[in-house]
């Protein structure tokens, strides 16, 4: 008989995952950050297709060049923000950090996440 998973094995778990998921990622970013100063500008997303094709719309500031929270943004509203509205709601976020923390990173207290809002939780 299988018995149930402790929640401590499936915070573990789930951990793993997610820096499953970072670490092959933020290792592709620095292979294109040809310069090393943290930001992507046009030529060097030449390298991520999935950030040159986005790459006006990730380039909120029009200074030429996105940072790798930007497009770290970008990919959590892509994968999670069901209705398009650019903000997570509380019943869209997947991510078990932003759920947990949800209050404390809506800044304004809206009870959404939006891009300026995750930006800083990621930084943190
Ligand atoms: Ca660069
Ligand atoms: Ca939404
Ligand atoms: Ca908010």
């Amino acid at each position: 008989m299988a018995r149930p998973i402790p929640s401590k094995v499936k915070a573990v778990l789930a951990l793993i995952v997610l820096l499953m998921f970072m670490i092959p990622w933020a290792m592709d970013f620095r292979r294109a950050d040809r310069n090393n100063d943290g930001t992507l500008d046009r030529e060097e997303a030449r390298l991520r297709p999935e950030v040159y094709k986005k790459f006006d719309v990730m380039d909120k500031n029009r200074d030429g060049r996105v940072h790798q929270t930007e497009i770290f943004v970008h990919k959590i509203l892509d994968s999670q923000d069901v209705n398009d509205d650019a903000k997570l709601s509380r019943d869209e976020v997947k991510n078990r950090r932003l759920t947990k923390r949800f209050g404390e990173y809506d800044i304004d207290g809206d009870g959404f996440l939006d891009e300026s809002e995750l930006a800083l939780a990621l930084d943190h």
